[in-house]
């Protein structure tokens, strides 16, 4: 068992007890120790396996390093099956609804019956909601769109989530003899940031024996179907896999049908079929006299066999494209957003990579809401091959991150001088992420945003603010002369809030006039911007800086996510200004 699923087990315990009205202080014991748990780096299954005492780790006393110790060797918790024979186990559900909470929860459990998110959306529907006492007309609304939120962002699955449940079931598989190569496709090989359901492909000349294994893993809840060439399965987090076995000769041709993108897939068969071809997930045919279909939509379900004609190539997909006139184009490029006429032209990007990055320009320490000390991040970022990194701890009006005020900031410039004598190899560029008040002035006096040598600046309270008045709030902010970059411009979290309300155009055209940088906030809950609006960035020529807002070491790696990111939105290394040195970068920012 994880760590995630033994902190998810403690959450779903506070708010059992939460809702059936337990001691506020016991709820709150199990939720700190939940978070202790989910933040904690080691397995604590190793260490209860090694018997060391949990009862070290900060908010777990004996009894929860006792239910811990009883997850990790049942997979069960007793206390948990208690309190589902009170309190429905579903109405965990409803307090995750925005605008509901465990108060409410109870309300709705003990007056309306309503035990799940259906029944809620019913009795909302039918305005049984607004009459409870607390509630009202306003709040119903907020339950209705706050449910279809929900909905929304309950289908799919934060691509670093797919990475996470992917990997032991790719290991699982690579363990069959049979097996000569896998590899996902989908829009997971798009990179794209949420997927639907996971495409796997692989080669082996025993279908049979490699779907046992696929639908015997052990995170699989339900085999929905299993043949010898094609299986789907769905695991215990939900999610679904698709497995297709395949024969060598074929596996370019099918890499490059099931990655898609559908709208990708279709432009490539209509050229295909202008020069008398046929593209299918088995390879690439020349069509027999009369044969063709004039028809080059999909070609699922039009009868025809595949497999007919003479065979010509689908070993690789270099094969395929070259069938149709055309170079091998980067997954993350296939959306047909451009990149067949790229193609043509012999005009494909040349994207940005991992490699080309030289620096991280947002991160945390301990100075605010960061684990690990200027020191260690230096040290980190130095083993990742970085030229420099920015620190840009939080500035004081958020008080609950520890922001500092000015004269913590100079104290942090006091121990970096100290630090920077100690640690080699890796330049410390002094920043802060500088919070932009409700009326767009900036939270830390003008002298000291002056000494800094970038300007970091983000939103983070007040997303409610009218379009207009938030559009104005990020304006001000981007005019002001020492700003240098736009943190995660839109606020957005994946599956969990959407953007604030704001006229991006005209922000992006603002940046543009005044020469400051957006960040593609790598973090994969965030991804902000995304893809589409990075392309309106690089539209008006705004540099782009790529950094994670790490707030462990661990998490400098997650730039990987903002990399791919950037190539879905046809970055080259030249729009992304940490690719630059460290003293071009700084000439490159406005603020002096
Ligand atoms: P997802 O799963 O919603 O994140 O998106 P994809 O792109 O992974 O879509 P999925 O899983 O339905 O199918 C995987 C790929 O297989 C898709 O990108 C293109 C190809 N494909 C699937 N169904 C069709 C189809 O009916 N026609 C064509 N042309 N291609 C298809
Ligand atoms: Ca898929
Ligand atoms: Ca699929
Ligand atoms: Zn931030």
């Amino acid at each position: 068992m994880e760590n995630r699923e033994i902190a998810r087990t403690l959450e779903d315990v506070a708010d059992l007890l939460d809702i059936s009205g337990a001691n506020p202080f016991r709820v709150r014991a199990y939720r700190n120790a939940a978070r202790t748990v989910k933040e904690h780096t080691r397995p604590l299954r190793a260490m209860v396996e090694e018997g060391a005492d949990l009862t070290e780790l900060p908010d777990v006393g004996d009894d929860i390093s006792g239910y811990v110790e009883e997850l990790v060797e049942t997979g069960d918790l007793e206390l948990l099956d208690e309190l589902t024979e009170e309190v429905p186990y579903s109405l965990i559900e409803l307090t995750r609804l925005p605008g509901v909470g465990p108060k409410k929860t109870k309300k709705l459990w003990e007056r309306l019956g309503v035990e799940t998110v259906d029944q809620l959306e019913e009795a909302a529907g039918a305005g049984e909601v607004q009459e409870l006492d607390g509630f009202g007309a306003r709040t119903q609304e907020k339950i209705l769109s706050g449910i279809e939120q929900y909905r929304r962002h309950q289908e799919r699955f934060r691509l670093s989530e797919a990475d996470r449940l992917v990997a032991p079931l790719l290991e699982h598989l690579r363990e069959h003899d049979g097996l000569e190569r896998i590899e996902v496709a989908g829009s997971y090989r798009r990179r794209k940031e949420t997927v639907g359901d996971v495409d796997l492909l692989a080669i082996s000349d025993d279908g049979a024996s490699l779907m046992e294994r696929f639908t015997g893993f052990d995170r699989v809840e339900e085999v929905e179907a299993a043949g010898d060439t094609r299986g789907t399965v769905r695991l215990d987090s939900g999610l679904d896999v698709d497995l297709r076995v395949l024969p060598a000769e074929s596996y370019g041709a099918a890499l490059a049908y099931f990655t898609g993108s559908k709208e990708h897939n279709v432009r490539v068969r209509k050229r295909a079929v202008r020069r008398g071809l046929r593209v299918s997930e088995y390879g690439v045919y020349r069509e027999e006299d009369g044969a063709g279909s004039a028809e080059a939509g999909d070609d699922a379900g039009d009868g025809s066999d595949p497999r007919s004609g003479e065979r010509i190539g689908g070993r690789t997909e270099e094969e395929v494209y070259a069938a149709v006139d055309l170079p091998w184009i980067p997954p993350e490029l296939r959306e047909d957003r451009g990149e067949i006429e790229a193609a043509e032209a012999g005009e494909l990007p040349g994207l940005v990579t991992r490699d080309d990055l030289r620096g991280d320009l947002q991160m945390h320490t301990t100075w605010s809401d960061g684990k690990q000390s200027v020191a260690e991040m230096m040290e980190a970022c130095r083993d990742l091959g970085y030229e420099y990194l920015a620190v840009t701890d939080h500035s004081q009006s958020l008080g609950v991150t520890g922001g500092m005020d000015e004269e913590k900031l100079r104290r942090q410039w006091e121990a970096m001088d100290e630090v920077e004598d100690r640690v080699d190899g890796i330049r410390l560029l002094r920043s802060m992420e500088v919070d932009i008040l409700a009326d767009g002035s900036l939270d830390l006096a003008d002298g000291m945003l002056e000494e800094l040598d970038v300007v970091l600046v983000s939103v983070h309270s007040r997303f409610n603010l009218p379009a207009d008045e938030q559009t104005e709030r990020l304006v001000t902010a981007l005019r002001h002369p020492q700003v240098d970059i736009l943190a995660h411009p839109t606020g957005r979290l994946i599956n969990q809030r959407d953007p604030y309300a704001f006229d991006l155009d005209r922000v992006l055209d603002v940046a543009a006039g005044e020469g400051v940088a957006v960040e593609l906030n790598a973090n994969p809950s965030r991804l902000d911007l995304r893809d589409t609006h990075l392309m309106k960035a690089r539209e008006r020529d705004i540099p782009v800086v790529i950094s994670t807002d790490a707030h462990r070491a661990a998490e400098l790696e997650l730039i990987s996510y903002g990399v791919e990111q950037a190539r879905r939105a046809w970055l080259e290394p030249e729009a992304v200004l940490n690719t630059r040195p460290a003293d071009e970068l700084l000439a490159a920012l406005p603020g002096d």
